[in-house]
């Protein structure tokens, strides 16, 4: 969400009232109703504090049966290059102005934790990795979706290369604006997963994620990273920038 000052700006949208929102619909869509959630935890449904914390649970739940649900091989619609949008809509918490210029001569990914041979990669090394196109919908949680065409590396191509441990619960990924964001091992592993340096045939410009974005069909907009520096594989859950900020971490679309 661009803002119209240049300063970077920290923008939270009400990710706790989001929470809420999101998990009771999910919770009616159990068949379970407000009223029954009151009864079970004896708190007043208005008391927002106890609330959350009910909900925090739920969030927890949801991600438990949507990773039992997840089946790592459900494929994500793919369309006709046609459908693809040129200009894509650009995405974060701060203006594009402020996106971070990462000059490809000075980056190198970082690997870390379960992976057998942590050499940095560079650039060309990664743009040297075999490559896929895919039309795909990104879906962001504020409304709004487009269809785009990604082309890239497979993600899991790059993790069996590097010799991580696949077996590991999660891939975590740092991004050089601050943001993280992580992901369990059957989506890192998932087809449809890649390593996106191209967004509509070009290099990813700048605000786009320059080197490489994460791109995730399967998942909603603000679980696909970008300006990715470094990579790790581990067992302990990661957490990631708005799953921290009270999103669900799952989040599947
Ligand atoms: N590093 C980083 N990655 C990010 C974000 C961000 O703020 N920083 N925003 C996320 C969100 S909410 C969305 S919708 C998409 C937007 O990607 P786009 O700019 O290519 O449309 O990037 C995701 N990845
Ligand atoms: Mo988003």
């Amino acid at each position: 969400m661009p803002v119209n000052d240049k300063k970077p700006k920290i923008i939270l949208p009400p990710a706790k009232k989001f929470t809420v929102d999101v998990d009771r619909r999910k919770f009616l869509g159990t068949g379970m109703s407000l009223g029954a959630l009151t009864l079970l935890t004896g708190c007043d449904i208005s008391d927002s504090d106890t609330v959350q914390k009910v909900f925090a649970v739920v969030s927890r739940w949801n991600n438990f049966v949507q990773e039992a649900l997840f089946s790592g091989t459900r494929l994500a619609p793919e369309y006709p290059e046609s459908m693809a949008v040129k200009n894509f809509r650009y995405n974060a918490w701060y203006h594009p102005y402020d996106a971070p210029v990462i000059k490809a001569a000075d980056y190198k990914l970082e690997l870390a934790g379960l992976i057998n041979n942590k050499t940095a990669w560079t650039v060309p090394q990664l743009y040297a990795l075999p490559q896929k196109s895919q039309v795909t919908r990104h879906v962001c949680v504020e409304g709004w979706s487009m269809i785009g065409k990604w082309t890239g590396t497979p993600l899991r191509t790059f993790l069996e290369r590097v010799g991580a441990d696949l077996t590991a619960k999660y891939v975590g990924f740092v991004c050089a604006d601050g943001y993280y964001e992580s992901i369990d091992m059957p989506t890192a592993l998932h087809p449809q997963t890649i390593m996106a340096f191209q967004l509509s045939d070009q290099i990813l410009p700048t605000e786009y994620g320059f080197p490489f974005k994460i791109r995730i069909p399967t998942k909603l907009g603000f679980k696909n990273p970008k300006y990715v520096t470094a990579l790790y594989v581990t067992n302990r859950y990661p957490g990631s920038f708005w799953a921290d900020r009270g999103y669900n971490w799952f989040s599947g679309v």
